[in-house]
This record gives structure tokens, sequence and C-alpha cells, in this order.
């Protein structure tokens, strides 16, 4: 095992994306990418043919590598990493099995059906036993980065990984998850806020181990109403917010800007922008000026080109990319990423030219 500390990390040369969530003045958009890791990269999969997937995760020597193969391709076109590993570790941390098979993605062998299923829970989840791994992986990686750009560490919130628990994988109506909603509403929130306690610990251990950004995926907002966000994923996504801020003063550690991905949920924005978090993500299908509209210029905004924009050619990206520089505008809080993850079968020298079109562009109109 790496004989890493958790301190004398190195000191950091890139900045830009902590002052962009502080909303600091600044001479360009920071831009990474959602899953910037991942099976777009060749070395990725070289990596991948001799390790499973949660082999990687639970390897800090190889998560990493991963976390670290971007930042070495693209160099200064990189302006955050994010540490190799899954949304459903919570879940493995709570005791359900997670296999990741090829071609289909995450699969529970026995995912929960009805509450009784809790009995098959893990009453009091040791955080630092089950997810160490998680820490270990992002204090050697905060060491190897050599300061080049921050860390972000990571969770799915607790109405995504619910789901998860209960479709036992994706799903394209969430019909089960969402059953349990009407059929099961106390046991639905005891079950939010038992995954809400693990992430707020996780989070806080990973501020520990070095991380210097949270962001926070809740990847199937958008399959709940307006209404239904307001109970089932709103309180939780502001309750991880704020104990997390608490905890981190507490424990004499230093905050760290968070980041909210709430997939789908347009209509939430303005609530969003009101829940303890710097930086609110956008998907593609939400106008910037509408954004800066509904979150009142409180936060910065994170995003939004459409993933698929990556498979239009050159001249094709270089067009979306700089609209969508230009909508956000030459306000400093703007932080350029994907709308949402990288497709797996992106040519890596497509998002080159996504990278260079927004530093460039956002550096020319801000000038
Ligand atoms: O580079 C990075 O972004 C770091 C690593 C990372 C992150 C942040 C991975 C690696 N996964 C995630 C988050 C994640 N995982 C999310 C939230 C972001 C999003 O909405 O895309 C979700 C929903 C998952 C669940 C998951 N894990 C899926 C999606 C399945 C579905 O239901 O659509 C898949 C395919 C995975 C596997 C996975 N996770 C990460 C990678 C590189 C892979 C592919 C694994 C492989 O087959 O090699």
């Amino acid at each position: 095992m790496t004989s890493y500390k958790a301190e004398n990390f190195p000191e950091l040369k890139n900045d830009l994306i902590l002052r962009a969530s502080r909303g600091e003045k600044i001479e360009r958009a920071p831009v990474w990418i959602m899953r910037q890791a991942g099976r777009y990269l060749p070395e990725f999969q070289e990596l991948r043919k001799n390790h499973s997937f949660f082999e990687i995760c639970r390897t800090p020597e190889l998560a990493c590598a991963l976390t670290l193969q971007p930042i070495d391709r693209y160099g200064k076109l990189l302006d955050a990493s994010i540490i190799f590993s899954d949304i459903l570790v919570i879940p493995q941390a709570m005791g359900l099995e997670v296999q990741m098979v090829a071609g289909k993605g995450p699969v529970f062998p026995a995912p929960l059906e009805t509450p009784e299923c809790f009995s098959r829970l893990t009453e009091n989840v040791d955080v630092e036993k089950e997810l160490g791994y998680v820490y270990q992986a992002i204090t050697l990686t905060r060491h190897k980065l050599d300061g080049r750009v921050p860390l972000f560490g990571f969770i799915g919130a607790p109405w995504t990984l619910m789901a998860y628990m209960i479709e036992g994988g994706g799903s394209k109506t969430l019909a089960k998850a969402k059953s349990w909603l009407w059929k099961y509403p106390k046991e639905s929130h005891a079950l939010l806020q038992r995954i809400t306690d693990i992430a707020v610990e996780f989070l806080v251990g990973q501020v520990r181990a070095g991380a210097q950004m949270l962001q926070v995926f809740e990847s199937w907002g958008g399959e709940l109403s307006p209404q239904d966000f307001k109970v089932y994923s709103l309180p939780y996504i502001r309750q991880i917010s704020s104990k997390v801020k608490e905890r981190l003063n507490s424990e004499g550690l230093e905050a760290v800007p968070m980041t909210i991905f709430a997939k789908g949920s347009w209509y939430a924005l303005t609530d969003l922008s009101e829940s303890n978090y710097e930086v609110v993500s956008l998907d593609w299908t939400i106008d910037p000026a509408f954004a800066r509209k509904m979150t009142n210029d409180k936060v910065a905004l994170q995003g939004n080109m459409d993933p698929t924009a990556l498979y239009g050619g050159f001249d094709a990206i270089r067009e979306i990319a700089t609209k969508m520089v230009h909508a956000f505008g030459k306000d400093s809080r703007h932080i350029a990423n994907l709308g949402h993850g990288i497709l797996p079968t992106v040519d890596p020298e497509a998002l080159k030219v996504y990278l260079e079109t927004v530093q460039t562009v956002s550096a020319e109109i801000r000038k």
C-alpha cells in the first residue's frame, strides 16, 4: 500500500475553477469534462483489459492512474480532475452487490424489492472501513497531480442511488423505484435518509483525504415531477451541503466549493441556487440565459454543450462550443463542461477541439 499521507500536498498551480466557483473575476472559463477518465480513451481501454471495473476503484494506484490519464493527455487544456470511482460504491458499502457488466453497465443481482429487504442492508455503515480505498486513492492522486489542477471528489445524490438500488441497474422509466414513492413513502424517506447520512460522512472523508471540490450527481432528478423533486430530492441535496459544510467547519477543515448536477431538473434551478452549493451544473437542454435568471445570479453555472455534438466533426464542434461560450457570456462564474458525461465512442481528438475552443473563445470575449 501507499505511504502517502493527506498532508504536505504540492502547491496548486491552477486554481481557475476554485476562483470561478467563488465568483472571482478570472481571465477565461475553466473547463473539465464529466466522465473525462473513461472508455473513450484508448489508454483507459488498455488498463481496463487486465482489471475489472471495481478492482480498479478499490486499488488506489489504478484509480490514480486512470484519474491522471486525461490530465496527462490534454495537459493545460483541462482545469480539473475527478477521482476515478463510481456513484454506486455507496450502495455497495450499504451491503448490496453491484456488478459491472460489459455492454450493459451496472447490475445489482439482488436489488431492493420491498421495504422488507432493508434487512439485507448494513445497519451502521463504517464508511472509513468500507470506502477508505476511495480516500487513499484521493490522497495518492492529490500528490501525483503535483498541483497541476484541483481534484474533485463526488457522490451520487440519494434519490439517484435509491433508484439504482431498487431498479437494479439502468432503466427507461424508473417504474419500480418510483412506485416505492407512492406505495411506501415513509420507507422511501427512511432509505433516502440512510443514504444521506453516509453521503455526508463520505464527502467529509473525501475532503479530509485531499478533495478540493465536491460534486453531487442527481443523474435521475429529471425523472421526478417538480412537486416530487421538492419532496424526494431537494431536501436531501440540501442536507448534504449544509451538513458537509458544518462538519468541515467543526473539524477545522477548509471549506471546499460544492457543485450540484441535477440532470433534467430545469424547473428546480431557483431552489438549487438556494441550496448552499456554489455551482449549479446544467444539462444541454437548458438555455444559459434562462439559468442565470432562474438562479438570480447567486451561483456559478457549469456546462453545458450537448455531449453528442462531439460527433459533429471539428468544424461543428468549434461552432457549437463558440455559441455556448457566448451564451454564458463574460460573467466569470462559468465553468465549461458538457451537459452530461462524455460518451464512450467519442474521438479523443474531438474532445481536444472542444477544450481548445472553449479556452480560446472565453479568453477572447473577456478581454
Ligand atoms: O472521469 C470521471 O468522471 C470519474 C469517474 C466516474 C464518475 C464521476 C465514473 C466512472 N462514474 C461516475 C459517476 C456515475 N456513475 C454516474 C453519475 C454521472 C452520470 O450521470 O453520468 C452514474 C449515473 C453512474 C452509474 C454508472 N456507472 C453507469 C451508468 C449506467 C446507466 O444507468 O446509464 C455506468 C455505465 C457506470 C460504469 C462506469 N463508471 C465510470 C466508468 C469509466 C464506467 C464504465 C465502466 C467500464 O465498463 O469500463
